[in-house]
């Protein structure tokens, strides 16, 4: 019964959510606007089934404060020294930019400012790092779905991608470009409720080693998907073009592109 309830629902929810889609074209139906892109953004129909079959509402588990971990860990880059980086953080993000762009119907380019003046979600959430560490930490930002609204997701988009600020140096690569981190995930995670992008951590703004000024939190995968030292987002329609080709800085050196927990 446990098992089957779940299930249940998200087929029901699958069920809502695409015969809404095929009705929203008449106007009668209303369904939000954030769902509409998503699905629409998915180009067949066997991917939409799969990926709302999987889970799409799953939310992943939430701590209490108590939980907090008293040390979280920091990894990869911790302290970048990219040139363009350091004269943000000299200028403590005053002139940082928060740019969206790729398959969009309006660019943005958001200040702290501005990205806290928009919806905030809280979460306590534990972050598991593929190298088999975990740590609890309060998170606070922007739900993805809240700017990709405003944005304005074009119809032929499938992924959002989190250029950074930081080189890794893996010593293989002679142009810098292609060793800036970078991830990426599917619209059904950028829509999730779980899925921010977060200023604050344990209710103080992000430290430079946690990924100053704006991180992913993206909860139902590893640790390596949680971009830190944000500075674009992008909407491609596919991840081929984009260094490696694989998704991501660690996806294009053999790990996993979805990594799922
Ligand atoms: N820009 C950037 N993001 C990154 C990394 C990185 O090296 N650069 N490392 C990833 C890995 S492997 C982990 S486990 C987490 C670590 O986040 P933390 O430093 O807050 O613990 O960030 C992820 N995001
Ligand atoms: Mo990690």
């Amino acid at each position: 019964m446990s098992l089957e309830h779940p299930r249940r629902r998200d087929l029901w929810w699958a069920f809502a959510a695409i015969s809404g889609l095929a009705l929203s074209g008449s106007g009668r139906v209303a369904v939000a606007p954030r769902i509409r892109s998503v699905l629409n953004a998915a180009s067949s129909f066997t991917y939409k089934m799969q990926r709302l079959l999987i889970g799409a509402h799953r939310l992943a588990p939430e701590y209490s404060e108590a939980d907090i971990s008293p040390a979280f860990r920091p990894n990869g880059s911790i302290d970048p020294q990219d040139e363009d980086y350091l004269k943000l953080v000299g200028n403590h993000f005053v002139d940082w930019r928060l740019k969206v762009h790729g398959l969009v119907e309006h660019e943005l380019s958001l200040s702290l400012e501005q990205l806290r003046a928009l919806p905030t979600r809280t979460q306590i959430t534990r972050h598991d790092c593929v190298e088999g560490w975990s740590c609890i930490a309060k998170w606070s930002g922007v739900p993805l779905s809240e700017i990709l609204l405003r944005a304005g997701v074009r119809p032929e988009a499938r992924f959002a991608i989190f250029h950074c600020a930081d080189t890794l140096d893996d010593g293989e690569s002679a142009d810098p470009e292609n060793i800036r981190y970078y991830e990426s995930i599917d619209l059904i995670d950028a829509a999730h409720p779980q899925t921010i992008v977060a200023y604050d951590m344990n209710g103080a703004p992000l430290t430079v080693r946690h990924g100053a000024p704006l991180r992913l939190r993206v909860e139902r995968q590893l640790g390596y998907k949680m971009a830190k030292y944000i500075m674009r987002i992008e909407l491609v329609q596919s991840l081929s073009g984009l260094h490696g080709g694989q998704g991501g800085y660690w996806e294009d050196r053999g790990y996993e592109w979805y990594a799922g927990i």
